[in-house]
């Protein structure tokens, strides 16, 4: 399948119109100038200074470069206009005569150029070719990606003709799929090879394998080097490094049609979604390596949750349902979405979650004390990478709305995002009133073709449709632009963890529609633990002006207080109703109590 691009999908208006004027007023320049003033910006001048560089700095200044370039294709901006050229003829200005860049390793130290697989030097590349790419598509700007050609021909030359570099692939996984989008754009084989080469050489090296990361994890196989790529059957790893390798399996599968390595992607899906992902869609369990764990580990207080790796997983979600056409890609896109994803971002848009808490305790501050809690969200961290990956992400939206098989004359809309679609093959609109609720109206015309129209079934929706086939809503004919109207019926529902997911089982969550919901302390005035959650049938949802979309007031229970720490007595109940908010909302009002699974009463 195919996907549109930004100059054919546009968002119009709605939460995420309101989501991308925020990214574009605040947000980019919010990072720019946080990257600035810690340095990563005029790293890229590539002089020596008292205290250096960081080796991952380049990435964070490359994903700034390819938010900016999505966005100044949409929206003139004289400032980011010029922040963004400064950077752009920076990097190509200083790019060794070779071909190689990399404003850390050239500057300070040049004799250790790809001798240390956990340096990032490939990683920062990727990133670097994923903003060659918007430049070129989005502002035909071909500045950066005459950088790439040099630079790929500089790293195909060491890793692939001479192999005289200290290790083969990289530590951690991006330049596969950016060699991949390089390939897409141009249909240079060589970027299809080096990416292929980097994908199936992993495992099956010494160099890298007698890599010293896995002492420094503790034995943990962090970067997914102990076993071949095809041989994988369970999500293990860094989850950020885990989701940028499974993309790039994606994406290779579906340019070559290469069927085993799309089952491989397929089992990690399944092992990553029904196994190891939050009700949120955050992923990775610890903060240990930032890493998967066991099947149903989910620990909510001590949960790790990228934000970046929610925006990984949204992303190889999108590389999922352009390979398969299925909507269960679209289930847990729609998930991180309006979860993992936007808790993320402030909503001012100016500061960020690195790690995403499924739970938190003001009163116990020994986890920050630790520094393995943090629940106020930061301007920039020292390891800045999420802020970008947002905003790149934001950005891009409008691509992950439909899919298309041009050739099979099918449609397929999978996100409701209130936006227009006008391209040679349709011309469409959406109106859709997500997440405040379930109605969406969608208008098509198919230009004379007689096509297939899928409109996905959202897995929250249990309403029976008599049109209903493999999760969608189909509609053939030829579509003059017809207006088709249909209420998914969001509500208030109690969701259950699977049994073996330990820590929440016997617990419920609450949901409305996509968003899961969570309460704060100070929207409640009681001990969130003591809260067991009622039949939500009488549940109030408040639709509201400001960036909460929703608030929901919920039949609960206080549990009463015991005397002691433990007792015989069964728990007495007294009726409560309970404020619940968006989980992306929290933490900002301040920090308070939160919480997303209660125990619940029958
Ligand atoms: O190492 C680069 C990035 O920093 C990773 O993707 C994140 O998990 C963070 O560790
Ligand atoms: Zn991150």
């Amino acid at each position: 399948m195919k996907t549109f691009s930004l100059k054919e999908s546009r968002i119009t208006d709605g939460f995420w119109a309101n989501r991308q004027k925020i990214n574009a007023e605040n947000t980019i320049p919010a990072v720019y100038n946080r990257f600035k003033e810690t340095g990563r910006f005029d790293a890229l001048k590539c002089e020596k200074k008292e205290t250096p560089s960081h080796v991952f700095w380049d990435s964070d200044a490359a994903k700034w470069l390819e938010s900016a370039a999505y966005l100044l294709s949409r929206k003139e901006d004289k400032q980011i206009r010029a922040w963004y050229d400064e950077a752009v003829e920076d990097i190509c200005k200083n790019q060794r005569e070779d071909g190689y860049f990399n404003s850390y390793f050239q500057v300070y130290a040049p004799e250790k150029i790809f001798t240390a697989r956990h340096d990032h030097e490939l990683y920062c590349a990727g990133h670097l070719f994923e903003a060659a790419v918007a430049g070129k598509k989005y502002l035909n700007d071909d500045r950066l990606l005459k950088f790439s050609e040099k630079y790929v021909d500089y790293i195909y030359e060491r890793f692939v003709e001479k192999q005289d570099t200290a290790f083969l692939t990289p530590g951690h996984q991006e330049i596969e799929l950016a060699l991949l989008k390089l390939y897409e754009l141009t249909g240079k084989e060589k970027y299809k090879e080096l990416s292929s080469y980097f994908l199936e050489k992993r495992a099956n090296n010494e160099k890298d394998l007698n890599d010293d990361i896995l002492e420094r994890w503790g034995g943990i196989d962090i970067t997914l080097t102990g076993t071949p790529i095809r041989k994988q059957t369970e999500a293990f790893g860094h989850a950020v490094r885990a989701m940028y390798l499974y993309i790039a399996m994606a994406d290779m599968a579906r340019i070559t049609g290469d069927e085993e390595l799309r089952k491989v992607t397929e089992r990690l899906f399944e092992s990553v979604t029904e196994n190891k992902m939050y009700i949120t869609g955050g992923i990775g369990s610890t903060n240990h390596a930032e890493r998967f764990t066991v099947p149903y580990h989910l620990p909510n207080e001590t949960s790790y949750a990228e934000t970046c790796a929610a925006v990984g997983l949204a992303f190889f979600c999108d590389r999922m349902q352009k390979l398969t056409g299925e909507a269960k890609y679209g289930h847990v896109f729609e998930r991180v979405l309006y979860n993992g994803i936007l808790s993320g971002i402030s909503l001012d848009g100016e500061s960020f979650f690195y790690v995403n808490h499924m739970e938190f305790q003001t009163s116990c501050d020994l986890l920050l004390k630790d520094g393995r809690a943090n629940p106020n969200r930061q301007k920039v961290f020292n390891t800045s990478c999420c802020p970008p990956n947002i905003s790149r992400f934001i950005e891009q939206l409008p691509s992950f709305i439909w899919y298309a098989d041009e050739e099979k004359n099918e449609l397929i809309l999978s996100q409701y995002i209130s936006s227009s679609l006008s391209n040679d093959f349709v011309d469409a609109s959406i109106t859709s009133s997500f997440p405040q609720s379930g109605k969406v109206c969608v208008k098509v015309n198919s230009k004379g073709k007689n096509i297939t129209l899928k409109l996905r079934i959202p897995h929250w929706c249990d309403k029976k449709f008599e049109n209903a086939k493999d999760g969608y809503l189909v509609y053939e004919g030829v579509f003059n632009g017809e207006e088709i109207c249909v209420d998914f019926d969001m509500r208030v529902r109690r969701t259950f963890a699977n049994a073996h997911a330990w820590e929440n089982t016997g617990k419920t969550a609450v949901t409305y529609g996509p968003i899961v919901l969570c309460a704060e302390g100070q929207d409640n005035d009681v001990n969130l633990g003591r809260i067991a959650i009622g039949c939500t049938k009488d549940a109030v949802v408040e639709k509201t002006d400001d960036d909460f979309a929703i608030r929901v007031t919920i039949p609960a229970y206080t549990i009463k207080n015991a005397k002691s720490l433990y007792t015989f007595d069964s728990p007495e109940y007294e009726e409560h109703s309970l404020r619940m908010v968006p989980y992306f909302t929290w933490s900002n009002r301040g920090v308070n109590d939160m919480r997303i699974w209660f125990s619940f009463k029958r």
